[in-house]
């Protein structure tokens, strides 16, 4: 694709030399301050770490590039419904402008012309259990794509350091425009009996991802459109982008970044919080004996999860502060497709319900629900219920943003992350000399 290639090429070579001036004038700028409680506190708030494609507010929530979701949804180029298409926030992030939908059709057309899965994808997956977690099939699908690295290629071949940023460009698009074909096998093979269904190239990325899925409803054809939009990046210090970006610093290719981050990205913490929701959810109807569970009912259930030294998952966050943007959008988009259903019913009292129990704990910093407390109801409506899967979609669309950021990384020619840590002798010896 070479006006995306050449208008980042060009972004890139501008802010590389604004930066390499800055650092040298600036270098030694404090631009922050640790406390113990940083250091012993999973490093929450530390400034360590350029990431361009977005930056997140703790109580606005995310911008792609200064754009809020509500924004991203008016401006992108979108399907025939209005909903965003997640090639035109590829493009944002990486140029920092809003494309045209001519630009936006025509990065389609690029992907598609990539996304053809070599042979050892499917002997790979098709070697694994059918019930082996589709998390795990998943990275296992994307490094039996490694051997295909052009950067690892080329880095053998002697390839100069100007010249990773192409080469991480060209494995990120190949690897992006594969994605939804790995993950469409996984679901296929595990959940329909290895009934495959061929990708339609007159399709755009998501519509044709859901389309492999075996759902070809216009709603949900938009429903996949906003999610693999909204779940596609979120700054750089959540755990899969943090993740990525670290193995990515060692000039690991972008095949074996990525599959370290959906690694992290595979934990209940984090991603998986999205299959625990729903499983929560399910658990409860089970228990309760009724799919319309009243507030009182919830309220029970909650208190029984806290009393069992659980999270109740869905709520709370290590950087947000409000309800998160992600979950609102969630929201309307349910208000305004889905009619009647028990389920969603069920998540917005739980929204109800939730928040000030979990405010009354007083040690929870963000009692609000994150982007993982709807998702599930609203691929349950569409059919996709097997909710082990769900982490899948949210990995797919986590790709657009750390991918992006990568090929950034090396254009701006980031060094080896290598942060400091020390032992609890050092910090007892700084707390005596103080
Ligand atoms: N339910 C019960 N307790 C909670 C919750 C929750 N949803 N959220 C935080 N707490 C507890 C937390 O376990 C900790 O307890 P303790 O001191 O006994 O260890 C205390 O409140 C303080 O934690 P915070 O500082 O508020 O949260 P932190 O930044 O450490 O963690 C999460 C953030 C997201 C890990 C945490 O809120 C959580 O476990 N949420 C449930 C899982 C979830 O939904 N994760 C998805 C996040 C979004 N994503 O997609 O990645
Ligand atoms: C994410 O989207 O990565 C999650 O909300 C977690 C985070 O930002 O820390």
């Amino acid at each position: 694709m070479e006006s995306l290639k050449k208008k980042f090429a060009a972004k890139a070579l501008a802010l590389y030399t604004e930066m390499r001036a800055i650092n040298k004038e600036h270098g030694e700028r404090k631009m922050d301050e640790v406390v113990l409680r940083q250091i012993t506190g999973g490093a929450r708030g530390i400034k360590m770490m350029l990431w361009e494609t977005s930056q997140l507010d703790a109580n606005e929530g995310i911008r792609f590039r200064g754009y809020s979701i509500p924004e991203i949804k008016k401006l992108l180029p979108s399907g025939p419904q209005g909903e965003p298409k997640p090639e035109g926030l590829f493009w944002l992030m990486l140029t920092g402008e809003i494309p045209t939908a001519e630009e936006v059709n025509d990065l389609t057309k690029d992907w598609q012309s990539r996304s053809d899965l070599p042979q050892q994808v499917m002997t790979s997956l098709d070697a694994l259990p059918d019930d082996a977690h589709p998390m795990t099939q998943f990275t296992i699908g994307i490094m039996a794509m490694q051997s295909d690295s052009i950067f690892s290629r080329r880095y053998a071949e002697g390839m100069s350091k100007t010249d990773y940023w192409d080469a991480c460009y060209e494995d990120s698009m190949n690897l992006i425009a594969r994605l939804p074909r790995v993950a469409a096998y996984i679901y296929r093979r595990s959940f329909h009996g290895g009934d495959h269904i061929p990708a339609d190239k007159s399709l755009d990325w998501a519509a044709n991802f859901a389309h492999m899925l075996g759902n070809d409803d216009e709603d949900f054809r938009s429903l996949m459109r906003l999610y693999l939009t909204i779940h596609a990046d979120h700054e750089g210090g959540n755990a899969s982008a943090h993740t990525v970006n670290l193995v990515g610093s060692t000039l690991s290719d972008p095949y074996l970044s990525f599959s370290a981050g959906m690694n992290a990205l595979a934990g209940p913490l984090h991603g998986l919080a999205n299959q625990e929701v729903i499983k929560w959810i399910f658990e409860m109807i089970e228990n309760l004996g009724t799919k319309t569970p009243t507030k009182e009912q919830i309220a029970t259930y909650v208190q029984e999860t806290l009393d069992a030294g659980k999270v109740i998952p869905g709520y709370g966050h290590a950087v947000l502060r409000e309800p998160d943007p992600r979950f609102t959008a969630q929201r309307r988009f349910a208000e305004e497709y889905i009619k009647g259903s028990d389920l969603i019913e069920t998540v917005w009292k739980i929204f109800d319900t939730v928040p000030p129990m979990l405010q009354a704990l007083g040690k929870v910093k963000n009692p609000w629900p994150n982007v993982d407390a709807h998702s599930g109801a609203l691929l349950v409506h569409y059919g996709i219920k097997e909710y082990s899967y769900y982490t899948v979609l949210f990995g797919v669309s986590r790709a657009l943003g750390v991918l992006a950021a990568g090929i950034w990384s090396r254009a701006l020619g980031m060094p080896l992350e290598r942060p400091k840590s020390v032992t609890s002798d050092w910090i007892k010896a700084q707390l005596k000399d103080a």
